[in-house]
């Protein structure tokens, strides 16, 4: 029997609406138990997902059982956050069932563009991190590679963001209460994992942990459909749960709170994802929910090994693991403590067996983010884990000093000498590869925080340059310039989006450029509406968009725009007549709960917008919109309309970026400094084809040490020194001087993110990029050469990277 001939797997793409149409019915009446005269627009939308779901778990069932024939070398990545947002169409356009989905929907009188936003934005993630997780997730899938995402089932995903007089208010986001169709809960799937309480020795020396609490794992399997439905992954999230559900001795005495104290306690460890602040309340719980998933997904891992393989001397050969950031990096501990304490391999063994399967992902050099946990907390919740760390930095002492002590002991502690565990010094001894996230990056890392190790082990750090999927960044989410590059050249760049570069020669084509530009003109119409329905607010399609969206943070700077935004308002009211550029200045972000800096900036913002969009002097010259509540959907309606993406970072400090891919692969011109990825977007589409200003990293790095002379450079500006004292004179805070002292004293006294060092080249790069937006022939031409020389940023090229360099599996089914 052939392995296809295992699971009967037909071709939905090439199939009739009219079955679809039936399946959609059946499920509406069997599963959502409605009929069709009752039926409701949610109805519609469950019923259909649930139609469709079944063609991909067709597809998933077949590679299941095709991988446990053939048992590839498995692919494992690790992360807290995977911000995969909406299912639906991303797995009917992976299916090529969009038409067939249409045409079924249509006959039943129901509109699939309005069902399709009726399902909720699974937004488990931050940010960046988050994204790339899911990007990766897609690639992995699309090259048909056997892999499985692990992470946390929150109950809440990151806060929904709400706007109060302009100050940011966060809710509850509770994704999971209409139910989440596109996951399978596994009840047969279920760890227990273990906290706290200490560690004996046996009588044979051995270690035994008798722990305090445990936990209950759950696994919850969600299909991650690749390009065409070749092939199927599966991203498995852990939800905890107690061990006992209440306490019945309790519960009998009357005290019926008291009963159910500990299943609540342990079902809070997957409640909530945390934004990237920590409170010290929270930092114990945060730890907590690294063990948990690390722990469970990793007891997953070596199950399955051992079902395969039989034993784990042969680990390395069959499993690779990626730790997405430090946040799983437990995980060099826990393998240990696995194969040591419930395997009996020595500790030099599984040392070097964990290393050999263990990679880490470096995604930030900003000191407040690399993990440290205190050692009397890890003491008290992993004691086991505190004695293996202990181990490996005497094992690596041992180490450095054979080798002749070319590095100090000391800077490569994982327990440094002020009682904290460095998450990521352990991660790095604990990998075999560790990659930084675009090239710059990747530099900084060897000549800043892992200086030394990088000394110790010259091959250890890879760059891997971030990428995005080009099946949701542009074939899902701008369907009129897919349709124009697929006109114009055929389908193969969905799945080898370098081979997009076959378009650029119709840069210098007018009636394609046209058709481009109109492309841009629909999907900018789209986003006017949608602004006008969220804020109230009307916008002009034809002036220029100028976009500014991610998390709200001072590295990134959206400060910088608004004092820029503030500084143009200036200008036109000083000259309304003039030939000015009309623009739309569109922000969207969260700023974390805790980060009242950036909280304030949210505020700044939306008073700034508050008086420019109601100046009758200004008019459509220029309206400032803050989108609230930003998140995978918003990105993809707002990404395809954007003109202009501001990518301004202080030079050294965004990883990568991959907010400024989408942009250029949807043809936005960027406006930026020379940090993270955008170094090699310019490299890649041109210097005359992207608008780069403002301090190099190495210049930060010499201002920052000469001190920061955030005065002087304000008093330098007269433009800057006329935005600050329009501020600090309430010309947006009417009667309220005060309201944002907090920016204006840093900016003046502690500009550490070099905000008026950048000012007056941002204002000037501005107003270049007004004039050529004046020249629409010579504007779209840039746009479509970014569309066009970006394709070498596809997530696919960066997991082919991975694969080579880091985890040893090779692309395409096995
Ligand atoms: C840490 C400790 C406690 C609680 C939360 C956290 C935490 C949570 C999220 C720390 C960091 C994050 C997220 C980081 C992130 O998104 N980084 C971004 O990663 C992208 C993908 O590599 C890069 O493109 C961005 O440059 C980088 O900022």
């Amino acid at each position: 029997m052939t392995l296809e001939g295992l699971v009967d797997v037909g071709d939905p793409s090439g199939g009739e609406s009219s079955d679809l149409q039936q399946r959609i019915v059946d499920r509406l009446i069997y599963t959502v138990g409605k009929d069709v005269e009752h039926a409701e627009s949610q109805d519609w939308c469950a019923a259909l997902s649930l139609a469709v779901r079944d063609y991909a778990v067709d597809r998933w069932h077949a590679d299941i059982v095709r991988t446990d024939v053939t048992r590839p070398k498995r692919v494992y990545y690790l992360s807290l956050e995977f911000l995969i947002g909406r299912q639906l169409h991303d797995v009917v356009a992976n299916l090529g069932i969009e038409h067939v989905c249409r045409e079924a929907t249509t006959a039943l009188g129901v509109d699939y563009d309005e069902l399709r936003t009726l399902e909720a934005d699974a937004a488990l993630g931050n940010g960046g991190l988050g994204r790339l997780a899911a990007c990766f997730m897609d690639s992995m899938s699309s090259l048909g590679i056997s892999a499985f995402g692990y992470g946390i089932r929150y109950e809440y995903g990151l806060f929904k963001q709400t706007l109060k007089d302009g100050w940011q208010i966060e809710e509850a986001e509770d994704w999971l209460v209409s139910g989440h169709i596109w996951e399978f809960e596994r009840a047969e799937t279920m760890h227990t994992i273990s906290f706290g309480g200490h560690v004996e020795t046996d009588a044979n020396g051995k270690a035994v942990w008798h722990a305090q609490s445990q936990v209950i794992a759950a696994a919850y399997d969600t299909p991650v459909v690749g390009w065409k439905g070749k092939h199927v992954n599966t991203l498995r999230l852990w939800a905890a749960k107690p061990t006992e559900l209440f306490d019945l001795h309790t519960f009998n005495r009357g005290d019926f709170m008291h009963a159910s104290r500990d299943a609540i306690q342990a079902s809070t460890i997957s409640r909530v994802l945390y934004p990237d602040d920590t409170t010290p309340e929270g930092r114990e719980l945060r730890l907590k929910q690294e063990y948990f998933f690390t722990a469970a997904s990793l007891e997953d891992v070596l199950q399955r090994h051992i079902r395969e393989h039989g034993e784990l001397e042969t680990l390395p050969d069959h499993v690779a693991i990626q730790m997405n950031d430090t946040h799983p990096t437990i995980a060099v501990p826990e393998l240990i403590r696995r194969l040591v304490d419930d395997y009996g391999i020595d500790m030099a063994k599984a040392m070097d067996i964990t290393t050999a399967v263990l990679c880490y992902t470096n995604h930030t050099l900003l000191p407040e983010a690399l993990e440290r946990w205190p050692v009397d907390l890890m003491w008290r919740i992993l004691p086991r884990h505190m004695q293996i760390i202990e181990w490996i930095d005497h094992w690596h002492a041992g180490k450095i000093h054979e080798l002749g002590d070319p590095v100090p002991v000391d800077a490569v502690k994982v327990i440094d000498s002020n009682g904290g565990v460095r998450m990521g010094i352990l991660g790095f001894i604990g990998s075999h590869r560790v990659n930084g996230v675009s090239a710059l990056h990747t530099e900084l890392m060897k000549q800043t925080v892992f200086h030394d190790l990088h000394t110790l082990y010259p091959d250890r750090i890879v760059n891997q340059t971030n990428g995005i999927t080009p099946r949701r960044w542009l074939y899902e989410c701008n369907p009129e310039l897919r349709n124009l590059v697929t006109d114009a050249m055929g389908e193969e760049w969905v799945d080898d989006l370098e081979r997009i570069d076959a378009i650029a020669p119709l840069a210098d084509d007018a009636a394609f450029r046209d058709r481009f530009a109109a492309a841009k003109r629909h999907n900018k119409a789209r986003l006017a509406d949608l602004v006008k329905e969220r804020i109230g607010l009307a916008i002009n399609p034809d002036a220029m968009f100028d976009v500014h969206i991610k998390r709200i943070h001072e590295y990134k700077r959206q400060l910088l725009n608004i004092l820029e935004t503030i500084a143009l308002y200036r200008e036109i009211k000083r000259n309304p007549k003039g030939d000015w550029t009309p623009r739309v200045k569109l922000f969207a972000g969260k700023a974390a709960p805790g980060y009242y800096m950036a909280k304030l900036i949210v505020k700044l913002i939306n008073d700034v917008a508050c008086v420019i969009n109601k100046d009758p002097d200004i008019g459509d010259l220029l309206k400032v919109a803050f989108l609230p509540n930003y998140n995978v959907s918003l990105a993809e309606i707002i990404i395809p309309a954007a003109d202009l993406s501001e990518q301004i970072s202080t030079a050294g400090m965004e990883a990568s970026g991959t907010g400024n891919m989408k942009f250029a692969l949807n043809g936005a011109l960027t406006v930026g400094t020379l940090d993270g990825a955008n170094v090699e977007i310019r490299d890649r589409v041109g210097d005359d084809n992207i608008f780069i200003f403002g301090l190099t990293t190495e210049e930060v790095a010499a201002a920052r040490r000469k001190g920061l002379h955030g005065n002087e450079n304000i008093g330098a500006s007269p433009l800057l020194s006329e935005v600050i004292g329009m501020i600090e004179h309430g010309a947006f805070s009417p009667g309220d001087t005060n309201r944002f002292r907090g920016i204006i004293d840093k900016l003046r006294y502690d500009d550490y993110f070099m905000v008026t060092a950048d000012f007056e080249a941002y204002y000037a790069m501005q107003r270049r990029i007004d004039l050529a937006y004046l020249d629409p022939s010579t504007w779209y031409r840039k746009a479509l050469l970014n569309t066009a020389r970006v394709g070498w940023f596809s997530s696919d090229r960066t997991i082919r990277g991975y694969a080579k360099d880091m985890w040893n599996v090779p692309v395409g089914p096995q």
